[in-house]
């Protein structure tokens, strides 16, 4: 079944996904197993073939989108409203200006919102001063930043470099993740570094506890 699924994400059949993942989640796999072993697994096959260029950017925008409606189903299941109401802390989040990628985004968004934090996620291709504004505003004590493109990554300098003239770094965390990023990477910049949606909410725990 979650071979399926990977298959389904892969040949970008929008009209079999949610009856795919519907049947999973009736059969007993866990709305987690659906995304990892089957969804995901799906858009890095996507990636290889896109690499190899067997794939153009409109076969990976059809594949995402199946992506995205299969997420759709399982979102409810992924997050944890047990606490509902209670916020451990803000987050604001987006994708960095010039990059349009935002599956990856949207998912720590979701992860950290099954966790209880209150997200605000201001979408893709932010500049600079959205992030500055967004996170003023909010008074937010995570300013998230997501980037897929190693061309889009140096932006997210600018960002930190803004926060300390605005006088909100350290104050507002810095967090930063993506597919090209690592965590030398945002060191240097002085960010934290997540390498996904699971380990962004527990460095965001570890982060508020000290
Ligand atoms: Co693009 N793309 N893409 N693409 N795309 C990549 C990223 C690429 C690696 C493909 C490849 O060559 N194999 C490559 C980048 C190469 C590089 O820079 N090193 C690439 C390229 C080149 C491009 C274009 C330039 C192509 C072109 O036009 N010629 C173009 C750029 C557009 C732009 O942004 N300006 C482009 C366009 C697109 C589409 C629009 C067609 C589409 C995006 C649709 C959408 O998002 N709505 C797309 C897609 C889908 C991909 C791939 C195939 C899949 C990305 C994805 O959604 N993965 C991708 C190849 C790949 O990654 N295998 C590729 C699934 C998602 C769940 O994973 O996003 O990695 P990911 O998120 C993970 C972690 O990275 C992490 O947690 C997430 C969940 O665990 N994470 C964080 C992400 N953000 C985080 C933030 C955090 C913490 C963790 O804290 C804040």
């Amino acid at each position: 079944m979650l071979d399926k699924i990977t298959d389904s994400v892969y040949k970008y059949e929008m009209a079999e996904i949610e009856g795919l993942v519907k049947t999973a989640l009736d059969s007993g796999i866990t709305a987690k197993d659906i995304l990892i072993d089957g969804l995901m697994k799906g858009m890095e096959a996507v990636g290889e073939s896109f690499k190899e260029g067997d794939y153009f950017v409109p076969e990976v925008l059809m594949s995402a989108k199946t992506m995205a409606a299969g997420l759709e189903i399982i979102k409810p299941m992924l997050l944890d409203t047990s606490g509902a109401g209670f916020s451990r802390g803000k987050a604001v989040i987006g994708t960095v200006q010039g990059d349009l990628h935002d599956i990856g985004k949207k998912l720590v968004g979701m992860f950290m919102e099954g966790a209880g934090y209150e997200v605000i996620d201001i979408g893709i291709d932010v500049p600079a001063d959205k992030f500055i504004e967004e996170a003023k505003t909010r008074d937010a004590d995570f300013l998230c930043m997501s980037a897929m493109l190693t061309t889009t990554m140096k932006q997210m300098k600018v960002v930190i470099d803004k926060m300390k003239e605005a006088g909100i770094y350290g104050r507002c965390k810095p967090v930063v993740g993506g597919a090209p990023l690592t965590h030398k990477f945002a060191e240097e910049i002085g960010a934290h570094y997540s390498f996904d949606a699971a380990s962004a909410v527990d460095l965001l725990n570890g982060l508020l506890a000290n």
